[in-house]
């Protein structure tokens, strides 16, 4: 059994974040599949043992259950010493590029595409509209970011690349956004992580919950199998 083991779902971006990491890294670890289309991230006996939020991804470290990517990186980096922060100043830094993320980048992002893409009946216009203009915004804060930085924080990646990184692997057709096409900075610098030793595309690094790219078309409108959370 490898040292960290990664509760989560192919599907999960924030999932995504921690994989990358381990795998760049190097570090001994493995998924673990979750079902999380058929509800057990909100099974009591899960929440009780795993996550009481109900969220993957979880990190498993000699027997201690860890919840949150960003506290979770912030962990990693500090006690692997990998892509971590230099001083107390990047240590902020990275903190802000890291809340940023949770609270806009990748949320507005993520939201969008589940909406989009994983919802068995259709998705209200103006709902879609409002996600997709939240997502632009932040797009744009982060693209005038990364205009004149190699990374985040300048000229080595560290964790809140990372971080960032959850959402924009994933194929243009679920997510609805082509940055390659409309976001150069960003897309310049994924393809400068993308360039790492350990780098792998998130279906290939968490092979388990895939399906939940077929949810859509698995379950039927009205079935009684409809079992799904947000992103
Ligand atoms: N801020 C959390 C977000 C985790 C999150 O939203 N995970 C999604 C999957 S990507 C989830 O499990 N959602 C279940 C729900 O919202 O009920 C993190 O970065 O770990």
């Amino acid at each position: 059994m490898a040292r960290y083991r990664l509760h989560c779902i192919g599907a999960s971006g924030n999932s995504y974040k921690l994989a990358l990491y381990m795998n760049c890294a190097g570090l001994d670890w493995e998924p673990v599949g979750v079902d999380f289309a058929g509800g057990q991230t909100r099974d009591a006996n899960w929440r009780a043992g795993t996550n009481a939020m109900g969220e993957v991804p979880v990190l498993e470290v000699d027997g201690k259950r860890m919840s949150q990517s960003g506290a979770i990186l912030v962990w990693l980096a500090e006690t692997t010493g990998k892509f971590a922060l230099d001083g107390d100043e990047e240590r902020f830094e990275a903190l802000r590029w890291i809340l940023f993320d949770n609270h806009k980048f990748t949320n507005n992002h993520a939201m969008h595409r589940f909406q989009r893409s994983f919802m068995s009946e259709p998705v209200h216009p103006a709902i879609l509209a409002f996600l997709r203009s939240r997502t632009e915004a932040s797009f744009a804060i982060a693209e005038k970011h990364l205009t004149d930085r190699a990374f985040v924080l300048g000229d080595r990646p560290i964790i809140a690349d990372f971080s960032m990184a959850g959402y924009v692997y994933y194929p243009p057709d679920e997510t609805g956004f082509d940055i390659a096409a409309d976001y150069p900075a960003l897309d310049a610098w994924r393809r400068r992580l993308a360039a790492l030793l350990g780098w792998k595309p998130p279906y290939e690094l968490m092979p388990f919950g895939s399906d939940l790219r077929t949810t859509r078309m698995r379950i039927a409108p009205g079935s009684a199998e409809r079992k799904q959370e947000q992103h």
